[in-house]
């Protein structure tokens, strides 16, 4: 990159903002979720007397049809800062897809414009249905899912490291169409129908010309405000808030969303005038907490274990909040414990001689949690026992690079800040 070159946190930052317009733009009903969200952070900032901060997105996401697709998604993605973080095998919760988040990766860059993408790649393999993958294959290879405009400018930014303001400006152009919602399906309404039997996802990534961005997620700090304000407003939203209970100390993630809209669709065979429908498109919310080790993880997953039946539990099950909390006891909710036993990341500084501890942000996702949002979302469907097998090799192989590892990421930011804040402390000893 050079000083003509925009950097990729104010690509990323910009590009965000417009994907926001647009897609309040084709789903107004989001625009109220952003409301609920504005007000109940004010709410909460009055009560604990201090700022609101602004309500930005934090994720958006999108699914894809191939391995070309995902390459593709890759080298765009990398124009505005994001790096693929993380293996998410939706398989093991009945999902026919895998994932992973393209994020930025550093303090610095999630600061200055947090949004990430999580994406996700059709496991047609999944498909039993021999005639019927074949045709959903045909299908996916013959479409196009980005411009030759777009990919010339993802070409240009490998070529020169950067992008001038005003390819930047085209950049941000192109992309939007990739992931703009399109009512015209490729497919006559008996390819979707077939399709949509074997599951509603097939149809939803295979009968499209592209990978329109499903849903958009603001972050709050109140999230059981924005899901109780939900349901007054009579929205239909998810009935259970995912991942784990409320507590005085949040860990990782939690996340609920309102239902996916059925909307109009024309099929390729349709006759003037007649419509179908199709469900896919919905809105999130999300609250953050603190990034788990490997031990808190492991204490995480187990615990959530014990409160579902099985992976494939449904969360309009009454009892599963309750059980939620009782299991979660077993978690601690104080910075002093989390810290000594090792479950949690922190970030060290010297503060006057004294050594301070402040919790890290999880900037990932949870695999149940992310097939709760599925689930929740695909119109009716009985979640499908599928081999759960893990597919990454294929995964890296598709995206031409390997995966960052995202507790890696936390180690080194613990590590590095731990080292940082030693050295302070030495420094003064030296000096008084
Ligand atoms: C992605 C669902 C997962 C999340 O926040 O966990 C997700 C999708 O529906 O395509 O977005
Ligand atoms: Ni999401």
């Amino acid at each position: 990159m050079t000083a003509a070159h925009v950097s990729t946190d104010d690509i990323r930052a910009a590009f965000c903002a417009a994907m926001s317009d647009l897609y309040r733009a084709e789903v107004p009903l989001y625009g109220q979720l952003q409301d609920i969200v504005a007000v109940c952070d004010e709410e909460r900032s009055l009560r604990a007397g201090d700022a609101t901060p602004a309500s930005m997105e934090r994720h958006g996401a999108i699914r894809l049809g191939t391995r070309d697709e995902l390459h593709g998604m890759r080298r765009v993605l990398a124009v505005m800062g994001l790096e693929p973080v993380g293996y998410y095998n939706l398989a093991l919760s009945g999902v026919p897809v895998h994932s992973t988040a393209f994020r930025p990766t550093s303090p610095e860059a999630l600061a200055r414009s947090p949004f990430r993408l999580f994406t996700s790649l059709l496991r047609l393999e999944l498909i039993e249905d021999e005639a019927l993958r074949n045709e959903a294959s045909r299908i996916l290879a013959r479409r196009r899912i980005f411009s030759d405009a777009l990919l010339a400018l993802v070409d240009l930014h490998e070529q020169q490291g950067g992008l001038t303001e005003v390819e930047a400006r085209d950049f941000q152009r192109e992309a939007l169409e990739t992931f703009r919602w399109h009512p015209d399906a490729t497919v006559s309404s008996a390819t979707y129908r077939a399709l949509h039997a074997a599951h509603p996802l097939i149809a939803d990534v295979v009968c499209f010309k592209g990978p329109h961005i499903n849903h958009l997620t603001p972050c709050t700090r109140d999230i059981d405000a924005v899901q109780a304000e939900m349901r007054l407003r009579g929205m239909r939203i998810k009935e259970a808030i995912e991942g784990p209970p409320p507590r005085r100390h949040p860990i990782l993630l939690r996340q609920t969303s309102f239902k996916a809209l059925e909307e109009p669709v024309r099929f390729a065979d349709d006759e003037p005038g007649a419509e179908g429908s199709h469900t896919a498109r919905f809105g999130e919310v999300e609250q953050r907490g603190m990034a788990l080790t490997h031990k808190g993880r492991a204490l995480y997953d187990r615990l959530l274990a014990l409160a579902r039946d099985t992976s494939l539990a449904s969360d309009a099950d009454p009892d599963q909040s309750r059980r939620l909390e009782q299991a979660f006891r077993a978690f601690p909710d104080d910075l002093e414990t989390l810290r000594a036993r090792g479950l949690a990341y922190f970030r060290f500084r010297a503060d006057n001689g004294v050594l301070h501890a402040e919790p890290l942000r999880y900037e990932d996702f949870l695999p149940v949690s992310a097939a709760g949002i599925f689930q929740s979302n695909l119109s009716h469907v009985a979640p499908t026992a599928l081999p759960a097998d893990d597919a990454r090799g294929d995964f890296e192989d598709a995206l031409g690079r390997p995966l960052i590892d995202e507790m890696t990421l936390y180690e080194r930011e613990q590590a590095d800040s731990l080292r940082a804040a030693n050295a302070e402390l030495s420094r003064r000893e030296t000096v008084s």
